[in-house]
């Protein structure tokens, strides 16, 4: 069975989440390293037009967005409560608010000088102008609106209440973390560790439960590079799809999926399954053969073409 290989940069909030996830599970991995903004054009390669990173990689299949790569990580390791939809819904909805309204307000508030001078030490100045200008386009073209600055951490503080009373237990649904708390560390987590912003000293619970989720590390990975990443892509087949997933009228169709709300760059390819939450796509590339991508369905489009 191939290793999980995750394609992320350091700097990354949601590739932390991920990062965090395979700490906790024990998993080996990984890890290939790739640009903080596109062209990605090796990347493309497995993930078709889908921009965001992470992207995970077992073999041929591909999985786009942390909530696909979390069910994969929950199925290997054998932690359903990685998987999202598994959680009561309240968990679910919390973890929700933490990846979606609250990114942004959590990555704006992050930006302070201790950040600025770790990205200097790990990007050239011409890459971080080619970051801002990406980034701003992207800002432009979602259709979320992004907060300003003090809305932003007006927003954060609001939220650090809510974890700081959430926290009844060591994590925030009880004695062992799950999806939620995966979600909420890593905006928390750009702004503590990389921002180093003094906003969570007010709360103490919040202060150890980062500590314990610090701790549970990034796991054993070792690198490997996007050419070898392509290499296991070629050399594998995707894996079988339960016939129940195949049912679905739209199977066979040629169609695109895109995220709904920022970086919405969209990949295009055969529906060949249909689960309870998640869309798989066929992509044909010339050398690598046929590559199932996978998608959450919740917070994306998916259009007939
Ligand atoms: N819903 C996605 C969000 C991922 C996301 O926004 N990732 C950021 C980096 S942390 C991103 O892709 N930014 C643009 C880029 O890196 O090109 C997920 O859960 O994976």
């Amino acid at each position: 069975m191939s290793q999980i290989i995750l394609h992320h940069y350091a700097l990354s909030p949601f590739g932390q989440k991920i990062r965090s996830m395979l700490g906790y599970t024990g998993l080996a991995w990984q890890s290939a390293l790739t640009r903080e903004m596109p062209p990605r054009p090796e990347l493309s390669r497995l993930a078709g037009g889908y921009r965001k990173i992470p992207v995970a990689q077992c073999g041929a299949d591909i999985f786009c967005d942390s909530r696909t790569i979390a069910a994969e990580i929950g199925r290997l390791a054998g932690n359903p409560e990685l998987v999202l939809e598994n959680l009561p819904e309240n968990a679910q909805d919390w973890a929700r608010r933490a990846d979606g309204e609250l990114f942004f307000p959590c990555v704006l508030t992050g930006g302070t000088r201790a950040l600025q001078r770790k990205v200097r030490q790990q990007m050239s100045w011409l890459d971080i102008g080619r970051f801002i200008v990406d980034r701003i386009a992207m800002g432009r073209k979602a259709a979320v609106k992004m907060p300003g600055r003090s809305q932003a951490q007006a927003l954060v503080l609001e939220h650090l209440a809510a974890v700081e009373a959430q926290l009844q237990q060591v994590f925030l649904f009880g004695s062992q973390p799950n999806h939620a708390d995966f979600s909420t560390y890593h905006g928390l987590w750009f702004m503590h560790e990389l921002g180093e912003s003094p906003l969570l000293a007010d709360f103490p619970r919040t202060l150890s439960w980062m500590a314990a989720m610090k701790a549970l590390g990034d796991g054993a990975s070792e690198p490997v590079s996007i050419h070898e990443a392509l290499a296991v892509a070629a050399a594998a087949h995707p894996r079988a799809i339960p016939p129940q997933q195949r049912q679905a009228a739209c199977v066979g169709e040629a169609v695109r999926i895109a995220p709904q709300d920022y970086g919405q760059e969209p990949t295009d390819g055969i529906l060949v399954g249909v689960a309870a939450h998640s869309w798989i796509l066929a992509r044909e590339d010339a050398e690598l053969g046929t590559l199932h991508v996978h998608f959450p369905q919740q917070g994306y489009a998916l259009t007939p073409l």
